[in-house]
């Protein structure tokens, strides 16, 4: 990768711009005029400390009308900026690639109103997903996106990623709950779509350009979300099965037996088990190893009604032998138990050094085969062991099943270029073969952008890049993140 040189370096004059401009000292972090280095490495690094930038500052306004002028001044001297929410992106799209000024939204974190008739509450950017949550829990709502990475993620970040997480089967896509968003574009005009409507027929819903747009287009700084009503009753079962096959079996019957209930279906490897024991620490909810569990959760509004059909499902499905063994947490802190087991493994799959993440849409039929070719394949390549001479670990797979959504993670000791070299582009070519989407929920970002070619035809990569130039006219290459797709 090579700086574009048009873009400006950061100079004394413009820190002291956005000095003035943001007033306290904490609001900049400075690393062009003073000495700032150690700050700025929160910045400058993602979350699995694979990419890394070499911003010299980091803005962090209170206002859109900060964010506003920022931007104008940016884009009037060719300064490259990089959005930046919580930071827990998984495909470096959150850290500049180079010098790239950061606008971390972290300051912008007030929740405005919450409506617990219409369920709809209206937040800034910057607030964090689990304080959203906490929000509308407080009267009895939910808010409609879940994800491990709740305590840090922003809802900002999770719109502008079109994040899917462990609910989506339920409560659907952003595209669907997020009804107004307000944004600053490049120039720096503040775009007022903050619509609290469910239904606004009036011409093109420009909002939907923003959501997964991950910040090439604009900065969302608000935005005001559908909030469903939370369920009294929730149960959550874990189970283990002895193969693909049966996975699909308990999903089939899942669905139909469990209905409107079924509020997420998640998919679990032994491999993925036993790589999120050994590195939490924690205890498995069953004695014996089995190919694959399943996580089911239901939500309804009885929990006499909603207890019997669970355990009515996990007795057919026992007694027809689809399921090997399971459990029904009995109360909340065995919900987060079992919940951990499924939402530890991101976290599990770094941990003894690197990973390489693949987030992938597949036709549920083929979604596993592509982690066996994938074992396979490091079987046979001499990269994968048991001691440290190998940089591969282990291959996982888990993910939303109910999405036909395969999370491959490689859990390596290292990161290394032979190990991504077996891994690209093969995975995508795999993925593409079968018509899936070589990013299911993650985005692009740094990591995939020179890949989208593998999941959108080039009709429509030309039309992004239209959409693109008419928002950001000044470069065809991104002004927001200097590295764009
Ligand atoms: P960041 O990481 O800071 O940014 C992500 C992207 O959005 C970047 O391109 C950034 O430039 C842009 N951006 C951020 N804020 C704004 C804004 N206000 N305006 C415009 N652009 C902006 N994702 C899922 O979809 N499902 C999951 O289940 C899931 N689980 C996760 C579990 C863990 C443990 C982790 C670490 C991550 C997980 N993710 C998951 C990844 C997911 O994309 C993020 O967690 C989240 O949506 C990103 O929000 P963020 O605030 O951290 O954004
Ligand atoms: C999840 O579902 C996240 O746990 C993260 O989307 C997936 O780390 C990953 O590969
Ligand atoms: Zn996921």
């Amino acid at each position: 990768l090579k700086r574009d040189s048009r873009f400006k370096e950061v100079t004394a004059d413009d820190v002291k711009f956005f000095k003035d401009l943001l007033g306290s000292d904490s609001a900049v972090i400075d690393g062009v005029t003073q000495d700032a280095s150690e700050d700025l490495e929160a910045f400058n690094a993602d979350w699995m400390r694979k990419y890394r930038g070499q911003t010299k500052i980091a803005l962090k306004p209170e206002s859109t009308e900060q964010v506003s002028k920022i931007m104008k001044y940016c884009n009037d001297n060719l300064l490259a900026v990089n959005p930046q929410g919580g930071n827990t992106g998984l495909v470096g799209g959150s850290v500049p690639v180079f010098d790239e000024i950061v606008i971390n939204l972290s300051r912008m974190n007030k929740i405005h109103t919450f409506d617990d008739v219409s369920g709809v509450l209206v937040a800034d950017a910057g607030v964090i997903l689990q304080q959203a949550d906490d929000h509308v829990g407080a009267k009895s709502h939910i808010f409609p996106l879940d994800l491990g990475a709740k305590g840090s993620c922003q809802i900002g970040g999770n719109v502008a990623t079109n994040a899917g997480g462990l609910r989506l089967l339920r409560y659907g896509s952003m595209h669907g709950n997020v009804l107004g968003i307000e944004a600053v574009l490049p120039d720096g005009t503040i775009l007022d779509d903050l619509s609290m409507l469910r239904k606004n027929n009036t011409g093109y819903d420009l909002k939907q350009l923003f959501i997964g747009g991950e910040g090439t287009i604009g900065i969302i700084t608000k935005i005001s979300i559908l909030c469903p009503q939370r369920s009294q009753a929730v149960n959550v079962a874990y189970f283990g099965l002895e193969s693909y096959e049966k996975v699909q079996q308990a999903f089939r019957e899942a669905k139909k037996q469990l209905g409107e209930i079924l509020s997420a279906f998640e998919l679990m490897d032994r491999q993925s088990q036993a790589l999120y024991k050994r590195a939490s620490g924690a205890k498995l909810p069953l004695e014996a190893e089995h190919p694959f569990y399943c996580l089911i959760e239901t939500s309804g509004s009885n929990t006499d009604h909603d207890s019997e059909k669970l355990n009515n499902f996990l007795e057919h499905v026992m007694g027809e032998e689809i399921v090997t063994d399971g459990v029904v947490a009995q109360d909340e802190t065995q919900i987060h138990s079992l919940w951990a087991c499924r939402e530890g493994i991101s976290e599990a799959g770094q941990h003894f050094g690197g990973v390489y993440k693949y987030d992938l849409s597949i036709p549920l039929p083929q979604l596993y085969d592509l982690v066996n070719e994938t074992r396979e394949r490091f079987q046979n390549n001499g990269l994968m062991g048991d001691t440290d001479d190998f940089p591969v670990l282990d291959v996982i797979g888990y993910g939303h099943m109910g999405d036909s959504n395969l999370h491959l993670n490689v859990a390596t000791r290292r990161y290394d270029k032979q190990v991504e070299k077996a891994l690209e582009p093969w995975v995508y070519e795999w993925v593409s073969k079968r018509n899936g989407s070589i990013s299911a929920e993650h985005g692009l970002g740094l990591a995939k952008k020179e890949y989208i070619g593998y999941s959108r035809s080039e009709t429509m990569i030309k039309v992004m890049k239209q959409v693109k130039g008419l928002f950001d006219p000044v470069s065809e290459r991104c002004l927001i993140v200097a590295e764009n797709w």
